[in-house]
């Protein structure tokens, strides 16, 4: 946990700017919005399925905006900082960078629910490691859902996930690399069982805090039924192409 870390000016900037974003794609009406989804073109539909879900990446986010989102990384020293820690390594902007804002209410166009535990890897990518600078846009935690890790390093978690570069016979609701992994050992019950649970951690947020976590870090929304307000975050990930994983 990097507490304090970005400028808290610079983090009202981007919600300004998102809060904007958010009310023009969710201004569309819902048959524009199906219309859209519709198209028979991939890059373009998955464009539009991702904006339902209020992630913006960076690349649509920086053109439309004039900033990118990595500049939470590089004017906080956090660049810096990870460029020290892995002297073996280059570092690179991910590709997966992107917004999100979580509710548990009724959810509507351009909002994204609570997600369960999952690993990043499961999605993206496990030929390398990449650190998640996780960074919310309001106070969050508490009153409105935060993020829960476990708190387990890469190898300890590759072991527990029995990781298989290769893949295991992907089962029917498996995509992208979730087959690299024993997911299901994922689910509430599971981790329980494997006496997991102690080691979950889910901290309160004020503005400026970050938390950094790799994509082989388990975690989850953090979210109870008491938390009433809403919450913004944008992902801010940095690839480490030669680092040991
Ligand atoms: O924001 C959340 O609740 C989940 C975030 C997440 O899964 C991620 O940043 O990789
Ligand atoms: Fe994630």
């Amino acid at each position: 946990m990097l507490r304090n870390a970005v400028d808290r000016g610079l983090l009202l900037k981007y919600s300004n700017s998102l809060n904007e974003l958010f009310s023009k794609y969710s201004a569309l009406s819902p048959t524009d919005f199906e219309q859209r989804l519709n198209t028979a073109d991939p890059v373009e539909r998955d464009f539009w399925e991702q904006i339902r879900l209020s992630h913006i990446f960076d690349r649509t986010f920086r053109p439309l905006a004039g900033y990118s989102y990595f500049e939470i990384v590089r004017t906080s020293g956090l660049w810096d900082l990870t460029s020290r820690a892995f002297p073996e390594s280059a570092l690179a902007e991910s590709a997966v960078c992107n917004s999100r804002r979580v509710t548990d209410n009724q959810v509507q166009q351009v909002w994204d629910r609570p997600i369960e535990f999952h690993i990043d890897a499961q999605f993206f990518y496990d030929h390398m490691l990449s650190l998640n600078f996780w960074t919310p846009l309001t106070p969050c935690g508490i009153e409105a859902p935060g993020i829960k890790v476990i708190l387990l390093g890469v190898k300890a978690t590759k072991d527990f996930l029995e990781y298989n570069p290769d893949g295991y016979v992907p089962g029917p609701t498996d995509f992208a690399r979730m087959n690299r992994f024993r997911c299901f050992k994922m689910q509430d019950t599971a981790l329980q069982e494997h006496n997991m649970l102690r080691h979950v951690w889910a901290p309160a947020f004020s503005l400026g805090d970050v938390l950094a976590f790799t994509n082989f870090t388990m975690h989850a929304t953090h979210h109870t039924p008491s938390m009433t307000m809403p919450r913004t975050s944008i992902e801010v990930r940095i690839d480490l192409p030669s680092a040991a994983i």
